[in-house]
């Protein structure tokens, strides 16, 4: 036994890629220049903008439409070796279809593109982050099965072609269940479509085959040339029993299949096709409410197997956990999503809080919430594609350092100790921007945007001097010794 302690060496990989985030509509304002079109969240924030936490909307957001040279400095100086950001379907097809491209709005992309390569800086490209062109929620929108799987993959045709021999990793859709839950279920989000368990599910479908028709397309006729990867984000929170009962355990088990094999299963799954457990829950209630088929649409056994199996690898999106309890199925009545998966749920009050009302420090849960994924999806390998904390925008931003440190210990204990195969990491969110309903008053950037100076001034956080020591030295604080 050695006198001294052994030297605590907990490093990232190699191969371990750090990355950072954001999203066309939340970053890029110039929301009608140049030609481009309007999605559902101009037409939403216009039109409804009491819906936004101090009628915010995303005109102007951090206009990195202009300014995406800093952004580019930022996320050089940060030394990341990727960023992830999304396409605005209607900067480049201003009506949705390819009958129409907008010059400009592809020579945007391009240019963004061109210069993170040359900062040596991957882009990693999100097709959709759910901002649909308006003239096609004219149409029914993500429901609409039959319009919108076609469109969405000929959009995708078209992206692979005009930027895939620069871009090699794609995601199609960014958290479809917030498009399909939130703006077609609830209707708290863009288009605001309250049908709860109907179109929620309708959407999901489509989703689901579009996604699917996008990446055999990519398989067909990019991949032998452009050598890429393409996959689609998934997220969840983790679900923790409340208690060591049979009943709470199949509780969080049912949630967690409710609430992200929905839309990991068919495609992720060797198995392919919705969770057993959802299949059987929503025709049975169906059924009770007085509907003919299941609310919940079938694939045949042909898409089963042209869906499953898509991916390259796996992205996951997670921010926190929720505990969940057995209840009694909630009664018939209220046709939603919630009845269908009838548990409760919460969040324990001795965990951290941030800026969002959702999002509690719970860094254990991304743990086991990997260690899941890889055992239920067959030792995928994974990239987490967002994490990260919101606050009020304050540079002195201790707590979001603290939570970056405490969940990448966290998803290095999971490499490390458990032998999942995590890839990548992406920091949510590179500047402070758009935040869907909660306007600019929930911030999560490494950098602060000033959004009352017309100039959109970015200053470094605390967090992004972190971020980048964590990226140079692929270790945590205090867990290598120089
Ligand atoms: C991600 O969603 C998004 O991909 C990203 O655009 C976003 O900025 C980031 O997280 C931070 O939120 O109480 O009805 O308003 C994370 C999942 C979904 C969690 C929406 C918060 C709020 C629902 N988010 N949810 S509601």
């Amino acid at each position: 036994r050695s006198a001294f302690p052994e030297p605590i060496k907990r490093k990232f990989p190699e191969n371990f890629r750090f990355g950072t985030a954001t999203a066309s509509y939340q970053v890029e304002g110039g929301w009608n220049e140049d030609g481009k079109g309007e999605n559902i969240w101009d037409y939403y924030t216009h039109t409804y903008p009491d819906r936004i936490a101090n009628q915010a909307n995303g005109d102007i957001a951090c206009n990195s439409y202009h300014k995406y040279l800093e952004d580019i400095v930022m996320l050089k100086d940060l030394g990341v070796h990727f960023y992830r950001f999304s396409l605005s379907w209607s900067r480049i097809l201003p009506e949705g279809h390819t009958g129409k491209i907008n010059q400009a709005g592809v020579d945007y992309y391009k240019n963004v593109i061109r210069a993170l390569k040359q900062n040596g800086i991957e882009p990693y490209v999100t097709l959709y982050h759910w901002d649909l062109p308006q003239p096609l929620q004219e149409k029914g929108g993500w429901p609409n099965t039959d319009l919108m799987v076609d469109l969405f993959a000929d959009y995708a045709r078209l992206a692979f072609s005009l930027f895939g021999d620069q871009v090699k990793n794609w995601m199609t859709f960014n958290e479809a269940k917030q498009t399909c839950q939130l703006g077609y279920g609830y209707g708290v989000f863009a288009p605001g479509v309250q049908s709860n368990g109907i179109d929620s599910y309708k959407c999901a479908h489509t989703v689901i085959k579009a996604h699917a028709k996008a990446y055999h397309i990519y398989d067909e006729e990019f991949r032998a040339s452009q050598k890429g990867r393409v996959s689609m984000v998934v997220d969840t929170d983790w679900f923790e029993p409340a208690s060591d009962s049979d009943r709470d355990r199949k509780a969080a088990e049912r949630k967690i299949q409710f609430n992200f094999g929905w839309y990991a299963n068919p495609i992720y799954h060797p198995d392919g096709n919705y969770p057993q457990v959802m299949i059987d829950r929503v025709a049975k209630r169906s059924k009770k409410e007085g509907f003919e088929k299941s609310r919940l649409p079938e694939f045949t056994p042909e898409e089963i197997d042209y869906i499953k199996g898509t991916f390259d690898f796996f992205s996951l999106n997670t921010y926190t956990a929720n505990m969940v309890k057995w209840s009694d199925d909630f009664p018939i009545g209220y046709v939603s999503y919630d009845g269908d998966i009838s548990v409760v749920t919460y969040q324990d009050p001795s965990w951290n809080s941030s800026a969002s009302s959702w999002l509690k420090v719970v860094p254990w849960g991304t743990r086991k919430l990997i260690n899941w994924v890889d055992k239920t999806y067959n030792h995928p390998e994974i990239v987490i594609t967002e994490n990260g904390f919101s606050d009020d925008g304050e540079l002195d931003d201790e707590g979001r350092i603290v939570y970056y440190q405490e969940y990448l210990s966290n998803i290095l204990e999971a490499i490390l100790e458990d032998g999942v195969n995590v890839t990548g990491y992406t920091a949510w969110s590179l500047m402070d921007n758009f935040e869907w309903l909660g306007g600019y008053t929930e911030k999560f950037g490494l950098y602060q945007v000033d959004f009352d100076d017309e100039n959109r001034t970015r200053t470094p956080k605390k967090s992004a001097d972190f971020y980048k020591k964590v990226v140079a030295t692929r270790c945590l604080v205090d867990q290598c010794e120089n």
